[in-house]
């Protein structure tokens, strides 16, 4: 505790996705088990950890989604346990969230997380806490006391929506007043994520009766009425490219404040989890792809990732790829770990069945399908998927 007497500090984050299989991770060496993602995933926590210890945090939440899938293999298992240790060695306790990745079934009956709570010595003297909602007597699980300030926390792991509603509704109707922060793991309703906003979900109108909200789940950090998304604390994938990461530090003042107000919230940036980057061509030339409402402000390092989009006719692609040679050569030489040309062509149907024509003599769908899936501009994985889909279509319609 520190600041205001009776304040509470804690470290939050949520939608961590652990796994051994993230996207473009990859094994080190021959004979090495453990990817280069998760590797760097275990040295955020051990950063997390050391700025829990030099500022005296003695608290960790991680409000949903740890793990990436309910089914663990041994490697995730084990670096999400030495991830956790990086935490508790510092003296922090641990609070983990069920979330729905992690969750048994869509109800959320249970977590696997759960798994981690009978795990010694990381969980030895309750240093790792689990809200899981199969071994939790009721739904919302609360947490208060001296050392949480004197604040109540509502802890709901994932559930169905419509079971969340319910027990948001229960606890609102409840006699007993004292509800401070409420944690969830769901979809609030105007939640966003690139370009998509959800139009169902829990109301925000239905936490009027909540100090704050903190959730889990969208993993780019926002805020809705009384409460906010934590955020991912790292890019996952190109998706997340120009959006900040890292995690957060909270102290909860003390008092009658309601809403943000009730909270500070610090993002502690970490630009070793904030790898990704989209190049844009532009006037004939590569620019940083900036995406609305984030901002990037970091340069491209070694142990980054980054894509060269080019969107446009023929004549726009060939000038970019021919100049993308170039630009991933020298991004390779900086020693980035991958960097990858994506040209997205305006489709032009009509024209590729032309080509098709003109070339074979005659026309053709099997060429006509192979020239426009490879002019689709998706990678090697999805063009083999399209063809094989398009194939199967063929010899549908061929019976
Ligand atoms: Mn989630």
């Amino acid at each position: 505790m520190s600041e205001s007497q009776g304040a509470y500090r804690a470290l939050f984050t949520a939608d961590v996705h652990l796994s051994n299989q993230l996207p473009h991770s990859r094994v080190e060496a021959a004979g090495v088990s453990v990817t280069d993602r998760l590797r760097d995933l275990r040295a955020f926590f051990a950063r997390m950890g050391e700025y829990a210890h030099h500022h005296k945090i003695d608290h960790v939440w991680i409000l949903g989604d740890f793990f990436d899938r309910r089914l663990l293999d041994a490697v995730t298992l084990k670096y999400g346990q030495l991830a956790l240790r990086e935490l508790t060695s510092r003296g922090c306790r641990v609070h983990i969230q069920g979330g729905n990745h992690d969750a048994y079934d869509a109800a959320g009956s249970h977590h696997t997380v759960d798994a981690l709570a009978a795990t010694s010595p990381i969980a030895k003297d309750g240093a790792v806490v689990v809200y899981d909602r199969a071994t939790l007597a009721q739904e919302l699980a609360y947490v208060e006391g001296a050392s949480y300030g004197g604040l109540r926390f509502c802890v709901l792991p994932f559930t169905q929506e419509e079971r969340a509603k319910g027990v948001v509704e229960e606890a609102n109707a409840a006699a007993d007043p004292s509800r401070d922060v409420l944690l969830i793991h769901q979809t609030v309703k105007g939640a966003f994520t690139k370009g998509w906003k959800a139009p169902g979900g829990l109301r925000p109108s239905m936490f009027d009766r909540f100090r704050v909200v903190l959730a889990g789940h969208f993993h780019t950090q926002q805020v809705f009425e009384n409460g906010m998304y934590l955020g991912a604390p790292i890019q996952h994938h190109f998706a997340d490219s120009g959006e900040l990461r890292g995690f957060n530090d909270i102290t909860f003042v003390k008092g009658a404040r309601k809403g943000l107000a009730a909270i500070k919230v610090k993002l502690i940036e970490d630009e070793e989890m904030s790898r990704f980057h989209t190049l844009v061509f532009e006037q004939d030339r590569w620019v940083i792809g900036e995406i609305a409402g984030t901002k990037s402000s970091h340069r491209i390092q070694p142990g980054d990732y980054v894509r060269l989009v080019a969107k446009g006719e023929r004549s726009v692609i060939d000038k970019a790829s021919e100049s993308a040679q170039k630009v991933r050569d020298q991004l390779l030489a900086h020693g980035v770990r991958a960097a990858q040309f994506r040209p997205i062509l305006s489709p032009k149907m009509k024209r590729r069945v032309e080509v098709a024509t003109e070339e074979a003599g005659a026309f053709n769908w099997e060429r006509a399908l192979v020239g426009y899936v490879e002019e689709s501009g998706v990678d090697a994985q999805e063009q083999k998927a399209l063809l094989a889909l398009g194939r199967l279509m063929l010899e549908g319609g061929a019976k």
